[in-house]
C-alpha cells in the first residue's frame, strides 16, 4: 500500500467498506468502539506490506538486530501514534469530518495498553517508537499480560484497586499471534548430568514442567519513514501433549496466571516464585527465537554477537546472561569459551535505582526449585568469576561483595553485570552515584562497562498529539520542520523577546488549561479557574517523590488564608496523580490525605478560590496526555540523588511549564540547558544528603519543635483540622517525627516554600512567564528518546541503519 498517495476519498471508501464488512453495519450507526475496531483494522490492511518486507529485508541483508528485553511496556493509546507515523494523522481526521464521525471519541475508545507501571515501563515503549524512528533494527520482548496495571478508583479518599481487563470487547486490535515462532519453556524438575560418548556432560530432565510460550506481534511504526519493527509478547499455553498433567481447573489456572498480572509493585521485591517464572519464561522464550532465527542465516554460533545484542531492561530479564549460556551450552553444544565470549559480548545492561535494597535478588533455594539447570549454570559462572578475580589480584572482600551467589541468594544485578558488557545509569548523576556508590565494587573492577545514557521521550507523542495548539503555534513561529527535526525547536529563541508570539503560547496554554479545566469539573465537580497557576505533579506515590512535601505547602497555604483572607496570592490549584502500589500503606496514606485536605479547602469558601487541591483519579499515559500541557508548574522533588532520571520531567518542560525542581535526576541537566533563570531549583543537594548520612546528624523532631510554622502545619494532621483522616494522620506524623522524616522534608521544607513563593512572584509578570515557558519549550529538544536510542545503538550495541 504507498501510503503517500492516499485521497481522504480513497480512505473514505476503503473505510466504510471496512467497517461494513468487519463490523456489519453503516457508519451512521456505529459505535465508537466499532469505528475504532474498524479504523485500526484499516489501518493494519495498509501497514501490513510494509511489515512484512521489513522482516525480510533484515535477514536478506544480515543486519545486526538488537532485542531490548523488558518486562514492561507501557506504550498507552496506539491509534494516534500509529496514524501519525503512517503519515495520515490529519487526512483521517478530515475525512471523518466529512462523515460527521467525532475523532476524538474514537480515540477515547481505545484501552491505553497499560503493561507497566511508571517510568521504566513508559521508557520502554518510547525506545520502541525511537527504534524504528531512527531506523534501527530494534525489537523488544516481553509479556502479554492480560490485566495491566491495576485500575484506580477513589472511594471516600481511598485508593481501590480494579482488575484493569484491557483487552475489553475488541481485544489488542494491535498483535497478530504468529504460530509457527512458539517454542518451549522447562521449569521445574531434576536434573542430573551424564556424559555422553565424547565425555561432555548434558543434562537430562526429570519431572520438568514444559510450557508453550506463543508470541504476539505488534508492529512498531517508525515516523514517515516506512520502518516498522517488531514488539513481541508472549502467552503462555499448556502444550497438547502435557494436557493430562493438569487433569483440574485450578491447575490450568495456575499456568494461566503467568501471563495473568504485571506485578504493581515498583519498588519493595518480594520474592514471589510467580515473579521469577515470569521473568524467566520471557526470557527464555525471547532467547530460543533470537537464536533460531540466527541460525537460519547459517553463520557459526559462536560469533551471536556480531549479529545480536540482548538488552536487559533493569534486573528483570537479568536470568539472560545464564539462559544464553544454558542454550549455546546444552542445546547447541559449544565449548564454556564460545559461550560465554558471545554472552558477554550480546548482554548490555540498564540499571533504574540507586537504591541497594531495590536489586533483585532470589532465595537460593527458591532458585534452585524453579530453574535447577540454570542454577548450575550460575553456580559455574560465579566461580569462574572468583577465579578469574583472584587471579587478577582483586582484593578478596571485594569479590565477595561482588560475587553472584552469597548470603543464600542470587543476586540478579550481579550477572547482568558479569555477564555483560556494558552497564549504564539513566542520568547523569545518577550514572555518577551507580560508579561511586550503589556498584562502585564493579566500577573498580570493569571501568570499562560503565556508562550513562540519559533518559528521552517520544517528542511526537507529547507535541504532535498530546498538545495540538501549541504544534500549531511552533508551526505558525518557526515552520513546521521540527516535527522532523526536533532540534528545530531551538530557534525558537529568537523570539523570546517578541511579545506577539509570547502571547501567542501563553493563550495556547490557556487552551490546554481549558480543557483538563472541564475534565476536573466533570470527573470531580471541582471548579477551577484558568486564571490560576496549575501546579502539577504526577507520577508513581512514594516516599522519595515526597507528594508529601507538596502537601505540607498546601497546609501551610491554608493556614496563611486562614489567618489572613486577603492575602496576596496568585490563586494556585495543585493537582495530583499517582498509583500507590496496593501494599503500600504509607504511599495509601498520603492518598487518603491528599483527598481530605482536597476537600477541606476546596469546600471552605473563605479561602476565596484562592486555594484548589485536585487528585485526579487512575493516572496512566493517555491521562497524562491531557494533565500534562496543561501544566504551568512542574513538580520534581524527590530528595537529591534517589529518582534515578524522571522523565515526565522532560514531557512538561517540552509543552512549556517550569521546572520547581530538585537538583535529582535529569532534573540537573533540564537545568543545564535551560539556565538557572528558567528553572525553579530547591533544597538539598546530593552532597548535603550524603554528608547528613555520613554524620548522622539529622534530627526531624529538632526541625519540627524550633520552627512553628513547621509545627503547625505538621499537627494539622492530628489535632483534627482534617476530618476523616485521623488514623493516617497519625500515621504521617509519626513518618515525620518519630521515625525522623527519612527522606528530609521538614530539612527542605524552608527552601521549598521559598521557591513557591518565587513562582508566585513570576508568576504575575506574564510576559516573564511566558519567555521562560518558551525557553524551555525551546531547549527541550535535547531529551528526545531518538537520541538516547542512537547513543545506545551506536554504543552499546552497535548497530547500523
Ligand atoms: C521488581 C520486582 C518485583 C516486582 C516489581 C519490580 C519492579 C517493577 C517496576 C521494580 C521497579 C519497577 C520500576 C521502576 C521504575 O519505573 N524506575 C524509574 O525508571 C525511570 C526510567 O529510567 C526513571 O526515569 C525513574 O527515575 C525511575 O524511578
Amino acid at each position: 500500500m504507498q501510503l503517500e498517495n492516499l485521497t481522504k476519498e480513497q480512505f473514505i471508501r476503503d473505510f466504510k467498506d471496512t467497517l461494513h464488512q468487519e463490523q456489519l453495519i453503516k457508519v451512521a450507526k456505529a459505535t465508537p468502539t466499532e469505528i475504532f475496531t474498524a479504523l485500526a483494522g484499516l489501518i493494519r490492511k495498509y501497514y501490513t506490506n510494509t511489515w512484512i518486507e521489513r522482516n525480510h529485508a533484515l535477514s536478506d541483508n544480515q543486519e545486526k538486530i538488537a532485542y531490548y528485553f523488558s518486562i514492561e511496556f507501557l506504550p498507552g493509546r496506539m491509534l494516534e501514534t500509529n496514524l501519525l507515523n503512517l503519515g495520515i494523522l490529519d487526512l483521517v481526521k478530515e475525512g471523518f469530518a466529512e462523515l460527521d464521525i467525532d475523532f476524538r471519541e474514537v480515540v477515547e475508545a481505545e484501552h491505553d495498553m497499560a503493561l507497566g507501571n511508571g517510568g521504566l515501563g513508559r521508557l520502554a515503549a518510547a525506545f520502541m517508537d525511537s527504534l524504528a524512528t531512527t531506523g534501527y533494527p530494534g525489537f523488544g520482548n516481553g509479556l502479554r499480560y492480560r490485566y495491566g496495571l491495576f485500575k484506580q478508583r477513589i472511594v471516600d479518599g481511598y485508593q481501590v484497586e480494579l482488575p484493569d481487563g484491557w483487552f475489553g470487547s475488541t481485544g489488542n486490535v494491535w498483535e497478530t499471534r504468529k504460530d509457527h515462532d512458539i517454542v518451549y519453556v522447562k521449569l521445574f524438575g531434576d536434573v542430573v548430568l551424564e556424559s555422553n560418548e565424547d565425555g561432555r556432560f548434558v543434562p537430562t530432565y526429570k519431572n520438568a514442567q514444559v510450557l508453550r510460550a506463543v508470541p504476539y506481534d505488534v508492529p512498531q511504526i517508525g515516523y514517515k519513514n516506512g520502518v516498522i519493527n517488531n514488539l513481541r509478547l508472549w502467552d503462555v499455553e499448556i502444550p497438547e501433549e502435557y494436557e493430562l498433567d493438569y487433569p483440574t481447573l485450578d491447575a490450568r489456572r495456575r499456568v494461566k496466571d503467568i501471563t495473568a498480572i504485571l506485578y504493581p509493585d515498583d519498588s519493595t521485591i518480594e520474592g514471589k516464585e510467580l515473579r521469577l517464572v515470569q521473568e524467566y519464561f520471557m526470557t527464555s522464550a525471547g532467547l530460543q527465537t533470537i537464536i533460531k532465527s540466527y541460525l537460519k542465516m547459517g553463520l557459526p554460533l559462536k560469533d551471536i554477537h556480531e549479529k545480536v545484542s540482548v538488552h536487559i531492561n533493569d534486573t528483570h530479564p537479568a536470568v539472560a546472561p545464564a539462559e544464553f549460556m544454558r542454550l549455546l551450552l546444552d542445546e547447541y553444544g559449544l565449548s564454556w569459551e564460545d559461550a560465554w565470549n558471545a554472552t558477554v559480548k550480546t548482554m548490555s545492561y540498564t540499571n533504574h535505582t540507586i537504591l541497594q535494597e531495590a536489586l533483585e535478588k532470589w532465595d537460593q533455594q527458591l532458585f534452585k526449585r524453579v530453574l535447577p539447570r540454570v542454577y548450575q549454570i550460575i553456580l559455574e559462572i560465579d566461580n569462574r568469576y572468583i577465579a578469574e578475580m583472584a587471579g587478577r589480584g582483586i582484593a578478596a572482600d571485594v569479590i565477595e561483595r561482588t560475587r553472584i551467589v552469597k548470603d543464600n541468594q542470587v543476586h540478579m544485578a550481579n550477572l547482568a553485570i558479569i555477564g555483560g558488557h556494558s552497564v549504564n545509569g539513566v542520568a547523569k548523576l545518577h550514572t555518577e552515584l551507580l560508579k561511586e556508590d550503589t556498584l562502585h565494587d564493579f566500577y573498580t573492577i570493569y571501568p570499562e562497562k560503565f556508562n550513562n545514557k540519559t533518559n528521552g521521550i517520544v517528542q511526537r507523542r507529547w507535541t504532535q498529539i498530546a498538545a495540538p495548539e501549541l504544534s500549531a503555534a511552533i508551526d505558525d513561529v518557526i515552520g513546521d520542520g521540527w516535527r522532523n527535526d526536533i532540534h528545530e525547536l531551538e530557534n525558537l529563541t529568537t523570539y523570546l523577546d517578541d511579545k506577539e508570539v509570547l502571547n501567542q503560547f501563553y493563550q495556547v496554554k490557556k487552551t490546554a488549561k481549558q480543557r483538563l479545566a472541564d475534565y476536573i469539573q466533570e470527573t470531580t465537580g471541582v471548579e477551577v479557574s484558568t486564571d490560576a497557576i496549575f501546579d502539577v505533579q504526577v507520577k508513581r506515590l512514594h516516599a522519595y517523590k515526597r507528594q508529601l512535601l507538596n502537601l505540607l505547602h498546601i497546609i501551610k497555604l491554608y493556614w496563611d488564608l486562614k489567618d489572613n483572607p486577603d492575602k496576596d496570592m496568585v490563586p494556585r490549584v495543585f493537582i495530583f496523580g499517582a498509583k500507590a502500589a496496593p501494599g503500600y500503606h504509607f504511599a495509601k496514606s498520603v492518598i487518603k490525605l491528599i483527598n481530605e485536605v482536597a476537600n477541606l479547602v476546596n469546600n471552605d469558601e473563605s479561602l476565596q478560590g484562592k486555594l484548589k487541591v485536585v487528585f485526579l483519579e487512575n493516572y496512566r499515559v493517555s491521562l497524562a496526555e491531557l494533565i500534562i500541557p496543561a501544566a504551568d508548574v512542574s513538580e520534581q522533588i524527590s530528595l537529591a540523588s534517589k529518582e534515578a532520571s524522571g522523565t515526565s520531567n522532560m514531557k512538561f518542560m517540552m509543552t512549556g511549564a517550569i521546572t520547581l525542581a530538585t537538583l535529582d535526576g535529569a532534573n540537573i541537566e533540564i537545568k543545564d540547558e535551560v539556565g538557572d533563570e528558567n528553572v525553579v531549583i530547591f533544597g538539598m543537594d546530593k552532597d548535603e544528603v550524603y554528608e547528613h548520612y555520613a554524620r548522622h546528624d539529622y534530627y526531624s523532631r529538632a526541625v519540627y519543635e524550633n520552627n512553628p510554622v513547621i509545627r503547625r502545619v505538621v499537627d494539622t494532621f492530628v489535632n483534627g483540622t482534617i476530618p476523616n483522616a485521623q488514623s493516617e494522620g497519625t500515621e504521617i506524623y509519626e513518618a515525620l517525627i518519630t521515625h525522623n522524616d527519612e527522606y528530609f522534608l521538614l530539612e527542605d521544607f524552608a527552601a521549598y516554600v521559598e521557591a513557591q513563593e518565587k513562582i508566585d512572584a513570576l508568576y504575575r509578570d506574564h510576559d516573564k512567564w511566558a519567555r521562560m515557558s518558551l525557553a524551555n519549550i525551546a531547549k527541550s529538544h535535547k531529551f528526545t528518546s531518538d537520541d538516547t536510542i542512537t547513543e545506545y545503538a551506536k554504543e552499546i550495541w552497535e548497530l547500523k541503519k
